[in-house]
Parts: C-alpha cells; sequence; structure tokens
C-alpha cells in the first residue's frame, strides 16, 4: 500500500472481531435445534456471521425447517446466549489494540449488529473495555443493521469525524460492505477460516489483529514489536508425538513433531494461524528451542488446521509416541502461500532464525525453566 491514509479514529466490530463468539454460538444453536430434534451441522455459520439476530434466526429457522416463527426462536435463545456471556474470550490482540490506541489517545467507537444491552453485557466481562470506547451503538439504535452503513455514519456523527477519516475493523462480509458503503477505510479480519478471497471489498485484509499494522493508516504503530517477534501471553500444549503428512522431512527437508489435533482442538481453535515460537520439552531428552506453524498450511492446502513444531535440534532418531510439551511464547507472522517450495524452505529456515535469536532474550528465555516442560 503505497498511500498512508489520515485515519482520525478506529470503529470496531464487536462479536468475530474482538470478541471469540463464534464457539459460543455453535454451543447455543447445537442445544436448541436440539430441542426440535435437528442437529446443527454448522453449514449455516457463514450465513449467520455479521447479522442481526432476527436475520440470523430467519436463516436458521429456513434452512432446518423448524416450526416456530424467527421472532420466536430469538426468544428462546436470547437466555441461552446470555448464560454464555461471562465465557466469551478476547480474540487474541484485542486487548492490546483496545490498550494501545486508549493509551495513544485515538477515539474508539464500537458498532455491532447486536443490541445494545447484548453488547453492554458482553463487554462487561472484559476489563477497561467500556470505558475505552467514546461511543457504544447497537443495531437496535439505527434504523437498519449492517449491511447498512447506517451504523457506522452514526458512529462518525457521534465521534465528531468525517466518515473518510475512520477505520473500520470487521470480521464479517455484511460489515464491510457497511464500512464502504460508509465510505470508511475498511480493514477485515476474517473470522472464518479460508474466507479472504471473499472480501475483496475491503481496503486490507489481514489474517488477525495480531498482523494490523496502525502505520499504513497514519495511526501511532504497536511498540511491542521485539526483533521482528511479538510476545504473546505463553500458553501451553502437549501429548504423545504422533504421524503427521509424512512430508516434512520427505518434502521440505523440516521435520515437525506433530500432535493430535482431536486433543488440542479447543486451544487451536482459539488461536489465529500462523508462525509460532517457543520451548519444547521431550520426556527423557531434554528442552530445545522450537518454532511451528499453526494452521492450513496454504502452500499444501490442507484440510484441517494442524500444529507443526520443528525443534531446533539435530536428533538421532524418531521420537514418535513420546509425550512432547510445548510453551509457545511468541509470535512471528501468518501463514502464507508460497510461489514455490523452495521460497517456502527458505521462508520457514528464516523463521528459525529469527526463532533462535529471539529465544535468548530474556522475556522468552525464563520459560526455559517452566514447569510444564519438564515432564516427570
Ligand atoms: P510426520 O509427517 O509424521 O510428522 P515428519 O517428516 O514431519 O513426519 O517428521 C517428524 C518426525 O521426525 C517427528 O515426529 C520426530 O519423531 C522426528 N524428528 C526428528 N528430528 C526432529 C526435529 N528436529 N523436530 C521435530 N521432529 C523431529
Ligand atoms: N506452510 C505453509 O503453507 N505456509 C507457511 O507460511 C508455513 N510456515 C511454516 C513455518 C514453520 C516455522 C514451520 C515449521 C512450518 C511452516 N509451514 C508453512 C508448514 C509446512 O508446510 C509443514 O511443516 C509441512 O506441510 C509438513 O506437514
Ligand atoms: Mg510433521
Amino acid at each position: 500500500m503505497s498511500v498512508t491514509k489520515l485515519i482520525k479514529c478506529v470503529i470496531l466490530d464487536l462479536d468475530g472481531t474482538l470478541l471469540n463468539t463464534d464457539g459460543i454460538v455453535c454451543n447455543v444453536l447445537k442445544i436448541s435445534l436440539g430441542k426440535y430434534g435437528k442437529e446443527w451441522d454448522g453449514r449455516e455459520t457463514l450465513k449467520i456471521v455479521g447479522k442481526t439476530p432476527f436475520e440470523a434466526a430467519s436463516a436458521v429457522v429456513e434452512d432446518y425447517g423448524l416450526p416456530c416463527s424467527p421472532v420466536e426462536f430469538v426468544s428462546e435463545l436470547s437466555p441461552l446466549f446470555s448464560q454464555q456471556w461471562c465465557n466469551i474470550k478476547a480474540l487474541p490482540g484485542a486487548n492490546r489494540l483496545i490498550k494501545h490506541l486508549k493509551s495513544k489517545g485515538v477515539p474508539m467507537a464500537l458498532a455491532s449488529n447486536s443490541p445494545r444491552e447484548s453488547i453492554d453485557a458482553k463487554i462487561s466481562f472484559h476489563d477497561g473495555w467500556k470505558d475505552s470506547f467514546s461511543v457504544i451503538i447497537g443495531g437496535d439504535e439505527v434504523r437498519t443493521g449492517k449491511p447498512s452503513p447506517d451504523i457506522f455514519f452514526e458512529a462518525a456523527r457521534r465521534l465528531r469525524i468525517e466518515p473518510s477519516s475512520c477505520l473500520v475493523i470487521e470480521d464479517s462480509l455484511p460489515g464491510v460492505t457497511a464500512g464502504k458503503a460508509a465510505e470508511m477505510e475498511v480493514v477485515a479480519v476474517p473470522s472464518l477460516p479460508k474466507q479472504s478471497h471473499l472480501y475483496t471489498a475491503a481496503d486490507e485484509v489481514i489474517n488477525s489483529l495480531l498482523d494490523l499494522q496502525l502505520e499504513k493508516w497514519g495511526l501511532p504503530p504497536f511498540a511491542d514489536w521485539v526483533e521482528r517477534t511479538l510476545p504473546v501471553d505463553p500458553w501451553y500444549i502437549g501429548g504423545p508425538v504422533i504421524k503427521g503428512f509424512g512430508r516434512g522431512s520427505k518434502v521440505l527437508g523440516i521435520p515437525t513433531a506433530n500432535l493430535s489435533t482431536k486433543e488440542c482442538s479447543d486451544l487451536l481453535a482459539q488461536y489465529p494461524s500462523g508462525v509460532y515460537f517457543g520451548w519444547a520439552g521431550l520426556s527423557t531428552r531434554g528442552i530445545f528451542k522450537m518454532v511451528m506453524s499453526i494452521g492450513w498450511n496454504p502452500y499444501f492446502s490442507n484440510k484441517e488446521k494442524t500444529i507443526e513444531p520443528w525443534l531446533l535440534h539435530e536428533f538421532t532418531e524418531d521420537f514418535y509416541g513420546e509425550e512432547l510439551r510445548l510453551v509457545i511464547v511468541g509470535y512471528i507472522r501468518p501463514e502464507f502461500n508460497f510461489p514455490s517450495l523452495e521460497s517456502l524452505i527458505a521462508k520457514i529456515h528464516e523463521d528459525r532464525r529469527v526463532a533462535e535469536r529471539a529465544l535468548d532474550l530474556p522475556l522468552y528465555s525464563s520459560y526455559k525453566n517452566n514447569s510444564h516442560l519438564r515432564i516427570s
């Protein structure tokens, strides 16, 4: 992007952009469709992200042929959703973004298709969020929800900032459409995988909030990158090493010790795909530096989200079945597709160098002694 836009404020969507609502929505639909003897299969997810509750309910009632009206279905779902709000986690990068913009005095608005009351309830579980937004608008406070631009026009009006100086951050297609119809700059952060090709209307499509580059919009840049790495709240996973796709060593010359994706599926779903690094512990062999990818390996277009840890050590033998423990401490970059196998391999070796150097920094090296890595 060549032109730096002079953006004065940021308007954020809530569900799927700042909050990881997808899992909760699936659970609630599973339960409520179960009452009608139907099984939620996730196929409507695309039809409901970014919609108003009424629109989402209409899609489900129609697709499943439910013997109730969308209005009735909404009122059946509402109490189930309310019970779940305390369990919704912030998406990675959400707290970082809100804190940063607040500390730099950049005005923020929250504009969501969900009713104002639900927005207030949801954000009450996240410290400091409510006070960070100068403006909060729900779908019930404007005439028509997204994809209509109403909600964004209203946000700009209340912020007293020209629409063309507003940056919208949105995960859904209706939200992107609404932002562009309001003639704002729009960064899309699709919440569903493998959808980025649908977001052609957006000014930029990023993989997760971790990849947001505020300086592109003339906003104060994040200052927390350390030698090409972004520290993350550490997370811990582990399990026996299983067989992967059988191509790490063979095709790339880069062996990756795979973990069962079923056993850590909840954790995996919480983290954006991308390249991360940290420390790896193997029961009988010790503790090693590690760099890994999480995701669908776009170069190989995998169907499943996998975790591919490369231990930065030369082993003389395989260690399938052994207990592998990982502590992940930092993020490097999103996953990419590559024009050639050589360029993919070269990039992974560059990741290795970045991780190797970073892990010597006190910030990251302290985790080497974490008890999670020592398996007794
Ligand atoms: P798979 O597709 O079955 O994971 P790979 O070709 O990716 O096969 O090789 C991974 C296996 O190689 C690991 O499960 C482990 O037993 C072994 N291995 C040897 N050296 C390493 C290393 N440095 N990092 C990760 N795995 C290694
Ligand atoms: N695969 C991709 O398709 N794109 C990537 O950007 C990518 N980055 C990776 C970075 C690291 C550090 C590692 C260890 C793997 C990466 N891979 C990537 C995954 C690689 O394709 C995978 O290890 C093989 O497919 C083996 O299953
Ligand atoms: Mg592997």
